[in-house]
Order: structure tokens, then sequence, then C-alpha cells
């Protein structure tokens, strides 16, 4: 599944300049034989070789188009309910659709302007025609020019998309801003995740992937997030969903150092996760900022009686996912 490749979506006069531009190149680089030179002769080769031209160049445009947008009616849940979430969905099928119907426009007209000229008796009429054949495409180019506004503001967003690996373990590590996940993150792989002393510091998804007994394991690295589905931002919305629709485990990290936010509101927001229905596992980080007893504490006072592990070794946890996974497969 890809989103960072869209072809880039030009105003839907472009494509048709760009067309016409090769439609007249060529015109002037074809060389004429013998028979071609009387004017009727001439008029109809270099017309047909514009229309040939201006098909396909357009064909090729549109055909772009369809073949790299993914086909929404088949996306994984993270991505179609990402589109819903971030796009006016209706709006975008209906833009694809109008792409395929004006690919078929195209090679329409230009079949019928093809005969018309390969039948016209006298160069005036096949002027005429090819004006005809102009005014039609442009006209229905015309048509989807709200449509072409559309896709291209589209593409912007899509292109910001995070790009999942939608069928491999995935862990997800949650918390509140500023508690460690990135930091997590590239201990735990090679990915090299932006990190700051201060919150809020990942804006998007920050991906890494570790091979363990040959199985890859994909880990999500979210912007810590604080608010309820209704108020969330773009990346927040991403965050909800990839718990939601990939995570296989969700990883909350705990900053006991309380440096940034209360221990009291840690343990709020991790109760909120369980409405994700997902295994869910906490992990202490900076540990080299605290105690042993500080850890011990912590676990007497609010782990005592929770059903949620907690653990010290993110690695060794890691390890544990991997063998539940596997069970779980088979
Ligand atoms: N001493 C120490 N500092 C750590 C540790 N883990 C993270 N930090 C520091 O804590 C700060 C925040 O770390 P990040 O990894 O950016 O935290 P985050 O949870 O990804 O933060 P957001 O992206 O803002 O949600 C950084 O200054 C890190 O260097 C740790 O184990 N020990
Ligand atoms: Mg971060």
């Amino acid at each position: 599944m890809g989103f960072s490749d869209l072809p880039i979506i030009e105003r839907s006069d472009v494509f048709l300049d760009i067309a016409f531009k090769k439609a007249r190149d060529a015109a002037r680089n074809h060389t004429l034989a013998d028979y071609e030179k009387s004017a009727l002769n001439k008029e109809k080769t270099l017309s047909l070789v514009k229309l040939k031209a201006v098909r396909e160049s357009l064909s090729k445009q549109l055909q772009l188009i369809i073949d790299k947008y993914p086909n929404f009616d088949n996306l994984h849940e993270f991505y179609a309910k990402l589109l819903r979430l971030t796009l006016d969905y209706k709006q975008l099928k209906k833009t694809l659709g109008s792409v395929n119907w004006l690919l078929g426009q195209v090679r329409d007209f230009t079949k019928s302007y093809n005969l018309k000229v390969k039948r016209a008796q006298d160069p005036a009429t096949i002027k005429k025609l090819m004006n005809e054949y102009y005014g039609r495409i442009s006209s229905v180019f015309k048509q989807v020019k709200k449509e072409f506004e559309y896709l291209h503001k589209a593409r912007q967003v899509m292109r910001n998309y995070p790009l999942i690996k939608e069928n491999m373990l995935t862990i997800c590590l949650a918390g509140f801003p500023n508690v460690g996940k990135s930091t997590l993150l590239s201990k735990l792989t090679p990915a090299k995740p932006e990190i700051n002393e201060y919150a809020f510091t990942t804006k998007r998804l920050n991906l890494g992937y570790k091979s363990l007994n040959a199985i890859k394991i994909q880990f999500i690295d979210t912007p810590g997030t604080l608010n309820r589905p209704e108020k969330m931002n773009p990346v927040e919305i991403q965050a909800y969903l990839a718990m939601r629709y990939v995570a296989n485990f969700i990883v909350y990290v705990f900053d006991l150092t309380e440096h940034t936010y209360s221990i009291k509101d840690q343990l709020k927001l991790l109760e909120r996760l369980k409405e994700y229905d997902k295994p869910l596992f906490a992990y202490i980080s900076k540990q080299d900022l605290i105690t042993e007893g500080d850890i011990e504490q912590f676990k007497e006072k609010y782990f005592s009686n929770k059903k949620i592990p907690l653990h010290l070794d993110m690695e060794e946890l890691t390890e544990e996912l991997l063998i539940v996974y596997k069970k779980e497969l088979l």
C-alpha cells in the first residue's frame, strides 16, 4: 500500500496543454511521404498524427492516475478509516470515477474524429473537424475541473499518510508526551526519530522495524496523545487508528520522574487505552533517573491489582509478545 508516490495532479488544462504540444511536435517531426504531399493528403496525415499524439498523451497521463491511486474498495481498515476521517471519501471516489470517464471520452472522441478525418474530402473540412475535436476534448476536461482540483488537494493529504505494513506483527508505543516513546523506538530498531527534551516532539507516526527469530516486527511510535477522538488533530487520528486497526499489542510507556506529567494523569490515560480492546502492557522508561525503590513503590501502589503486566525490559517484552503472536497464528 503506497500513498507516497501518487502522481502529481495538475490542473485539468495543464493535461491539455501537454497533449496539444505533443500533437504539434509530432506533426512538425513527421516526414511526409511523396503521396502525402498533396494539400488534402498532407492535411489528413498530419491531423491523424495529431489525433494519435493527443490520445496517447492524455491516455498516458490519465491511466497513470488510475493505476497509481489505490483501489478504495480494497483498502486495509486503517487506510479506509483514515481516508474517511481526513478527506471527503464520496468526493474522492467520484473524482477518480471521473478520471475513468474522461479516459473513455478521450478514446471515443479520438476514434470518431479519426474516422471523420479519414473520410473527409477537402483540407478545409479536416481543419474544421480538428477544431471541433480540440473543442470537444477541452470541453470534457472543463467539466471535471473541480474534480481535478479536489484530487490535487486530496493528494497533498494522502502523501502524508504513514506507510504502514499491514500484515506484520505490530507493537504500538503509546503514552503521554515526553515520556520517552521515540527514544525507546530508537533503541529497539534502527529508526532515527526526532527526540527532544520537550513535549509534543513527535508530529507523525514513526515506524521502526526489527527481525526477531525470522519474524519481522513493526513498532509504531505514536505522538503523545491526550485528546478524545472528537478533538483529535490529524496525527492523533493516525495514532488512534493505528492502535485500533493495526496494533497487535499496545505498550504503554510510563515516565515515573513526573518531569512533565503526573503519574495520576498517566494512569488515567492508561485506563482509557483499554477502549482499544488490544492486549495492553506497561513499560517504565527513564529507569536511570529513578531508584529501584521508586519502581517497587509504583508497582505496589498501582499495579498490584491491575491485570496489565508491567515490564522493565522492553527487549524481553518484545520476545514475549512474539511468542504470543506466534501461538495465535498457529
Ligand atoms: N535519562 C533518560 N532520558 C530519557 C530516556 N528516555 C527518554 N529520555 C529523554 O526524555 C525526553 C523525551 O524523549 P522522547 O523520546 O522524545 O519522548 P516522546 O515520548 O517520544 O515525546 P513526544 O514525541 O513529545 O510524545 C528526551 O529528552 C529524551 O532524551 C531514558 O531512558 N533516560
Ligand atoms: Mg516522540
